[in-house]
């Protein structure tokens, strides 16, 4: 059983110590970004400590966590030693190799491609190598989670697994199916042509491998969380969960609904047509209806809770609910912010509302609000109940983790709702300076330049609005089109609209499932 802790809290140990360095450099991003000086005030410093803050929270703090977090619930709620443990480690040490050897080379400045890597630009061979080692090491964990909850089941036939066991293992096989994409990137893309093996890089299959990965990824990193709920936080408050089905249901929902969805991160892309984006945009909706019942059931089982401990009247059981247990704060903070960030992504996801936000700070500010949010809030309130089950020593203080779990919630706020503003206003994304132009404009000038290269790959963002608006107005603006209201009242975009598309020979069915030939192949001027 030692071992089994030792290997959860090494993988925790990772986690965090990756996680201040990371929040470190976003904060200096920040200030880059903001009117105020800032120190190594440097464009290649800026994209460097993006492209590492990204990697490390996205892809290091996350699959360290998730896979603690794993070794912790096989080891706590199986009541017996991990099978596998050799292998663990032997993974461990695999993922440990490939953090450093990637974030080596970004601290060298030969890897300045951002968390998402989009070809063409290109990073040195170790970049990748680094990412895939780290990503393909944890497949190991993916198969270990399997075999030991097959093993549990097979030894205690007729009883069911675990809830916490069932729900790490559908997360375990959503991160086989998200990781694919982007192995398959890596392997046969980017590593090949890095390594000098092949002369061409096909930039729109690799961005369209890496969106399989970038959407089911986010599942990945909010299923600790959502364990909590079903598994940690009805205990903490006092009460039983309400329905341990709904908990099933939902880790299903969330494997299958999240499979065929990442496309909606293209949709001001050329190479896909717009009947595979609109399918996909309506397909991403579905994934809200795991997410509503789970708040249903946690709100329910903190109802319990609540009028357990004597709470009265239609509110009164919420001020009953101990508000001093990190978990059950954790978790109130977090639905706070889930809510927020849940409309972000309704617009984000809706084939026509997203053309007003592609590749703006709303985007960014929309994932720093429910990833760094609602997710990290749950992972800090994970962190402080199994640490002291797999240490054994009681949490110093809980008091102190209270206010530290209000100021990251008031801090995200205060950091991510100006942010979504100034994205609305049309600040891009990814830029060194958003509002400065007084260094002399140099600076100002070649992050311009970095950040038109970050865009290279997706021809569509150089003409982002144009473009966007036109495409975006197959799917929805195609309705308002034949309703005729916003139109005829005279809503000068949406009429704007319908003429374009009115023009153009989108309406004919075989071409809505046609990449955007004009924008991939445009016409020598
Ligand atoms: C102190 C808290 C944080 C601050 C101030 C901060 C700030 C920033 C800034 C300024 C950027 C660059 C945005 C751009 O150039 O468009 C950024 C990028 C990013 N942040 Fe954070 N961040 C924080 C915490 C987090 C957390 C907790 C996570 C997730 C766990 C996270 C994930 C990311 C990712 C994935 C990117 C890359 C985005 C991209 O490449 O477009 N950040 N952050
Ligand atoms: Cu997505």
């Amino acid at each position: 059983m030692q071992n089994s802790r030792s290997l959860a809290l090494c993988h925790y140990w990772v986690a965090f110590a990756t996680f201040l360095p990371a929040v470190l450099l976003g904060a200096w991003q920040m200030l880059m970004r903001s009117p105020l000086p800032a120190p190594l005030d440097d464009p290649d410093a800026y994209y460097a400590s993006v492209t590492l803050h990204g990697t490390v929270m996205a892809y290091v703090v996350t699959t360290f966590f998730a896979m603690g977090f794993g070794y912790a619930i096989t080891a706590t709620s199986l009541g017996r030693p991990i099978r596998g443990a050799a292998a663990a480690w032997i993974g461990f040490v695999i993922c440990l190799v490939g953090t450093l050897m990637a974030a080596a080379t970004v601290l060298a400045g030969k890897a300045s491609v951002l968390y998402t890597f989009y070809p063409p630009l290109l990073a040195s061979a170790w970049y990748y190598l680094g990412a895939f080692l780290l990503i393909g090491g944890s497949m190991i964990w993916v198969v270990l989670m399997v075999v030991n909850m097959t093993a549990w089941k097979r030894d205690n036939p007729g009883r069911p697994v675990p809830l916490a066991m069932f729900a790490i293992t559908a997360t375990a096989l959503l991160w086989a199916w998200a990781a694919s994409g982007v192995l398959i990137e890596l392997a046969g893309i980017l590593l090949p042509r890095a390594f000098g093996w092949s002369d061409l890089i096909d930039a729109a299959l690799g961005r369209t491998l890496f969106s399989v990965t970038l959407h089911s990824i986010v599942y990945f990193w909010l299923m600790p969380a959502y364990i909590a709920f079903y598994t940690l936080v009805a205990e903490a408050a006092g009460g039983r969960l309400y329905s341990d089905t709904m908990g099933r249901l939902t880790f299903i929902m969330f494997l299958i609904f999240s499979l065929p969805v990442g496309m909606h991160h293209l949709l001001a892309d050329p190479e896909h047509g717009s009947g595979f984006k609109f399918v996909q945009s309506f397909l991403t909706f579905l994934v809200a209806l795991p997410t509503l019942l789970t708040v249903f059931t946690i709100s329910a089982s903190l109802e319990i809770a609540g009028r357990h401990r004597g709470g009265r009247g239609l509110l009164g059981w919420i001020g009953a609910l101990p508000w001093n247990e990190p978990m059950v704060l954790a978790v109130g903070l977090s639905l706070v912010m889930l809510g927020f960030g849940g409309f972000g992504g309704l617009i984000n996801m809706s084939y026509a509302m997203n053309s007003m936000i592609h590749n703006t700070s709303w985007v960014t500010a929309h994932f720093h609000l429910i990833f760094g949010g609602t997710t990290v809030i749950m992972y800090f309130a994970i962190a402080y109940e199994m640490w002291p089950r797999i240490t054994g020593k009681p949490l110093r203080s809980k008091r102190l983790a209270c206010w530290q779990l209000w100021l990251w919630f008031s801090g995200m706020l205060i950091t991510t709702i100006p942010w979504h503003i100034a994205g609305l206003m049309g600040q891009p994304r990814r830029l060194q300076h958003s509002t400065r132009r007084s260094h002399g404009g140099a600076g100002h000038h070649l992050s311009d330049r970095r950040a038109r290269a970050a865009d290279r790959g997706n021809p569509a963002d150089r003409h982002s609005r144009s473009l966007a608006s036109g495409r975006a107005s197959v799917g929805a603006t195609a309705a308002l089109c034949a309703g005729g209201e916003p139109a005829a009242r005279g809503a000068g975009g949406a009429q704007r609209l319908c003429a374009v598309e009115r023009g153009s020979a989108h309406f004919n069915g075989r071409d809505l499932w046609l990449p955007d030939w004009a924008v991939l192949l445009p016409e020598e001027p």
